[in-house]
């Protein structure tokens, strides 16, 4: 299938500078594109993956993706979608987090493929080389205020107060694209919405520059059916880092996608095929308990972050969980289990009432709540039912003297770390 047309399909594209132009060049031919990353922390997370994917997306149809590191943009901040000045982060840190960018952007892009390998660039080299006065002359003359004031990120700040320095971020990201375009004959650059008049400011500074024209193509910010922001759950940001968000967490929070999200979902983060997703489409009319299209998203999303190693340990884990079946966990999966997730923890050499214990780790609202949910077998700990309220739990019940899971009901799981 066409790129743009496969892109459509997926509702991947939001806004287009000119999609006929577009469609145009990629027929011509092999096309170099990009898309920025500012290292803002230490990860990557969700939120950037729908981009990276459509570079990924992009190079399977036989274009070529640039991933810029923003090693010189972050030292400024994007005021985009802010609605404060944010606060700037020390040069080292900012080259620390732009080491940790390249290499989980260099397991997503194919840096091998014949022919149109995957490119990786950071703008520090030219930004940081830039003198003042050749920047006012040779790039600040193209632009002028009402035209800077007229973008929405500069708008939505003129009440509450922009920097200078926030205020020149659209100038550094219109002169990576003209330094792209240059470099790499590069000609289109995709980003998310929130990106649109970073990008046109480039398409501007390049026709102004150079009389050629170039593209501009944003996806659109996800959104989930019950109105909360996509890519955080109560335990935080979900990260591409395996250390920070466990390959266990990532794929529970694909697998707990809202069956009005989910379809939506797989269009926009695998690479299943438009019959695969239908199908998927179908098993979710017929019998949406078994969650056949999330289990699909999860797996292939796990997949493609952390591989299929991984990808078929978090399901495993899951899949344990789900049936209760905890006796079987190996020390390696409880450690993927724990890493990260909020647990309860406990700090006793002896034993503890199996009633305080409840209490204390939020399993039960009350002493009276948990004798009444032992009496009814609701309560199990690693595995076992346990219904008399005068046992004591000792460290040595614990998984690898460690580790308790609490299950509560059919669903209900509490995590408890032993020190
Ligand atoms: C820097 C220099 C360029 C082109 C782009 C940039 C980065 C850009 C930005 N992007 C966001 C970021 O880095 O701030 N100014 O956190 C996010 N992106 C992508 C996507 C997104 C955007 O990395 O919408 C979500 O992930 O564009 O918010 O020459």
């Amino acid at each position: 299938m066409d790129i743009l047309d496969d892109l459509k399909y997926r509702g991947l594209i939001y806004q287009c500078s000119n999609l006929e132009g577009l469609r145009k060049e990629l027929k011509r031919g092999k096309i170099v594109l990009y898309c920025g990353f500012d290292p803002t922390a230490d990860s990557l997370h969700a939120g950037n993956l729908l981009q990276i994917l459509a570079l990924r997306r992009f190079q399977e149809a036989g274009h070529q993706p640039i991933a810029l590191i923003g090693g010189g943009t972050g030292l400024i901040g994007d005021p985009s979608g802010k609605k404060e000045e944010r606060v700037l982060n020390p040069q080292e840190t900012v080259k620390k987090w732009a080491v940790l960018f390249k290499k989980q952007i260099g397991k997503l892009l194919d840096f091998k493929r014949k022919n149109n390998p995957a490119l990786l660039d950071d703008n520090y080299n030219w930004l940081a080389k830039i003198k003042v006065i050749d920047f006012l002359r040779d790039i600040g003359k193209y632009f002028t205020i009402p035209y800077m004031l007229a973008k929405d990120a500069v708008k939505a700040r003129l009440e509450t107060g922009i920097s200078f320095t926030e205020f020149n971020y659209m100038v550094l990201q219109a002169y990576d694209f003209l330094c792209l375009f240059e470099k790499y004959n590069c000609q289109l650059q995709i980003g998310g919405s929130d990106q649109w008049g970073n990008i046109t400011a480039g398409i501007d500074l390049i026709k102004k520059k150079t009389n050629k024209e170039v593209y501009g193509l944003t996806l659109p910010l996800i959104s989930k059916a019950s109105g909360e922001k996509f890519g955080k759950t109560e335990s935080g940001t979900i990260w591409l880092d395996p250390q920070k968000t466990s390959p266990y967490q990532f794929y529970q929070f694909w697998v707990n996608t809202d069956d009005q999200d989910v379809i939506g979902y797989l269009k926009y983060f695998t690479f299943l095929s438009r019959q695969e997703i239908e199908n998927l489409e179908k098993a979710l009319k017929q019998n949406p308990e078994k969650r056949e299209p999330q289990k699909a998203l999860a797996r292939e999303v796990t997949t493609l972050v952390h591989g299929k190693r991984m990808s078929l340990a978090a399901e495993r884990v899951s899949q344990k969980l789900f049936y209760g079946d905890l006796e079987s966990f190996s020390e390696e999966e409880l450690e993927m289990i724990f890493r990260n997730t909020p647990a309860t923890l406990i700090q006793k050499d002896r034993g503890i009432n199996l009633i305080d214990l409840l209490v204390q780790a939020g399993v039960c609202s009350s002493k009276r709540q948990a004798r009444e949910d032992t009496k009814n077998k609701t309560i199990s700990i690693n595995g076992k039912l346990y219904e008399d309220d005068k046992m004591i739990i000792q460290k040595s019940d614990c998984f690898y003297n460690k580790y308790l899971i609490i299950k509560k009901g059919k669903r209900n799981y509490y995590f408890l770390l032993w020190k």
